[in-house]
């Protein structure tokens, strides 16, 4: 298993930190499950998941910050990294094991790379779709990320 790559500065997300969080896991002869719940591996409600797959070789995604919502993400399947940015620091953070996820919250800009082959990412997230809660605009975002104290 890769665990998280370096990251440059200091911890990104300054509403709260980007970081990797263990999840349950039981395991038996009949293999392993993986647990994630509100109010132990998470500390917020989920409202909506959703989960990437066929990704086609060399595609990114993401491209976008949230205003409000926060998340897990889980390679439940493969790999593939998570830049992270929010205005003042970035880091980069390496899914390849499906009982690691990891958190962002608000006011952080994110892109998805280098995703292996036939990975299946997982999203776990607060807030229903709501397309006026993004930002898709750097610089829009990066004047909000900066006024931050
Ligand atoms: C994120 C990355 C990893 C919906 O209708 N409902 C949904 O819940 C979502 C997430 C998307 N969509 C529609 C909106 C677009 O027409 O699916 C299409 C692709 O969504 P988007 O361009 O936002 O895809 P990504 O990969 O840029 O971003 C999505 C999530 O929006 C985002 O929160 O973290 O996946």
């Amino acid at each position: 298993m890769t665990d998280v790559l370096p990251t440059t500065g200091p911890a990104v997300g300054r509403i709260s930190p980007c970081r990797m969080v263990d999840l349950t896991e039981h395991t038996d002869p009949r293999g392993k499950l993986t647990v994630v719940e509100p109010g132990k591996e998470i500390d917020f409600e989920i409202r909506r998941a959703y989960y990437i797959h066929h990704v086609p070789e060399n595609a990114e995604r993401g491209a976008h910050g949230h205003r409000r919502l926060r998340q897990l993400i889980v390679a439940v399947h493969g790999s593939f990294d998570v830049v992270v940015d929010d205005g003042f620091a970035t880091g980069r953070f390496r899914l390849d094991n499906p009982s690691r996820g990891l958190y962002v919250g608000p006011m952080v800009w994110r892109d998805m790379v280098n995703f292996a082959p036939g990975t299946v990412g997982l999203w776990l997230v607060s807030e229903p779709y709501d397309e006026s809660e993004y930002y898709r605009d750097y610089d829009e975002y990066l004047k909000d990320a900066k006024a931050i104290a």
